[in-house]
């Protein structure tokens, strides 16, 4: 015991060492337990998120307006679900299995993106969805690509490369509807009114009162901070905003020319926090949604444990 306590600082400069020269953390690799519990932590709120996430937009997808943007909008949720593959299975070579995490999901222990939590009342939604809200997601993404550990890292390539599309397809939709008939420029600026903040809420707490970020910094899950990154992605939509005469629902914005930066109004943490505990326009909706479809699905898990041990006793014979 004495030996495994004096071996700790030993492992422990040897792990942060490797993460210093860019060397990714695999499975069996050895890891601080902080380090193994802040990713399960991460990984499975992700997978949640895109799990969750494929309802708000899922809703429209039979009143799509023509069969094309039918077909887009399937892809683009059918792809959300695949992401929460990718991730439950990166958070499953951290020990933890895929009940456990859809137990915490399902009995509503789990956090998954806020966002999720509010309507789609519009075909509108869907466009801004796919820039602001997947584009909020690849800003932070793709830094993710960058992580420590291996299996996150190379998850979150993937998926970087599914997102870059839809948010394409958003962008192309908000353009066109924004230069549209007048009813499209009303509907459109109606979504933006809605999604604005939440989407902002998505890059997470303030960096002086985020309770994650520098554990996640030291050992390079993250490199870059939620202000950062959240202001990088300010800069970079209120001008293509503005060109589409689209107006940010942001009586505070604000032009900051020392620093080059698109300054924002305070954002209502007191609304994340009601809508992260379970109060927000949709929460309930969205778990019941998600029990159902579980509870849907039994006979296709019993199937295929069926099925699996069947061909492992036919291969013992
Ligand atoms: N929503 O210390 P903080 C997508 C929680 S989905 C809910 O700042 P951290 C898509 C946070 O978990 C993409 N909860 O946290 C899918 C923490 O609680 P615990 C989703 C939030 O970890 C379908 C507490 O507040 N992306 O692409 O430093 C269609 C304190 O916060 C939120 C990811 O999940 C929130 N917005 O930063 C379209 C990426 N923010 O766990 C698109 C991976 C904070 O201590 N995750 N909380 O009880 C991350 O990068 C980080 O976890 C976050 C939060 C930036 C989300």
């Amino acid at each position: 015991m004495e030996k495994e306590n004096l071996a700790e600082p030993i492992r422990l400069k040897e792990f942060e060492g490797r993460i210093s020269r860019g060397e990714k953390i695999e499975p069996g690799d050895w890891m601080p337990d902080e380090y193994r519990n802040q990713l399960i932590r991460m990984i499975s709120q992700h997978a949640h998120s895109e799990v969750v996430g494929m309802l708000p937009e899922g809703a429209w997808i039979t009143r799509a307006p023509n069969l094309r943007r039918k077909m887009v909008l399937l892809a683009k949720v059918q792809d959300e679900a695949g992401h929460g593959q990718y991730l439950y299975h990166a958070a499953e070579t951290l020990g933890v299995t895929r009940e456990e995490m859809l137990d915490a999901l399902l009995s509503g222990r789990a956090k998954y993106a806020s966002v999720f939590n509010y309507p789609t009342l519009s075909w509108a939604d869907v466009g801004i969805i796919g820039w602001l809200v997947d584009g909020a997601a690849i800003k932070n993404q793709t830094m993710l690509a960058q992580c420590s550990y291996g299996p996150y890292s190379r998850a979150m390539v993937r998926i970087c490369a599914e997102e870059g599309f839809h948010m394409k397809q958003g962008k192309e939709m908000v353009i066109r509807y924004a230069q549209g008939t007048d009813e499209q420029k009303k509907m459109t600026q109606n979504a933006l009114d809605r999604w604005w903040w939440p989407m902002l809420m998505m890059f997470g707490l303030p960096d002086n009162v985020s309770t994650n970020s520098n554990v996640l910094k030291r050992w390079g899950i993250r490199t870059r901070s939620n202000d950062t990154l959240r202001q990088e992605f300010i800069n970079e939509l209120v001008p293509e905003l503005h060109a589409l005469g689209l107006n940010i629902p942001d009586e505070d914005l604000r032009y900051d020319e020392d620093n080059d930066d698109w300054l924002s109004g305070e954002i209502d943490w007191d609304e994340f926090w009601r809508v992260v505990r379970g109060n927000g326009p949709c929460n309930k909706e969205r778990i019941e949604t998600r029990r159902k479809a579980h509870s849907d699905g039994l006979w296709v898990r019993e199937a295929v444990s069926a099925y699996a041990s069947h061909m492992e006793k036919r291969s013992q014979l």
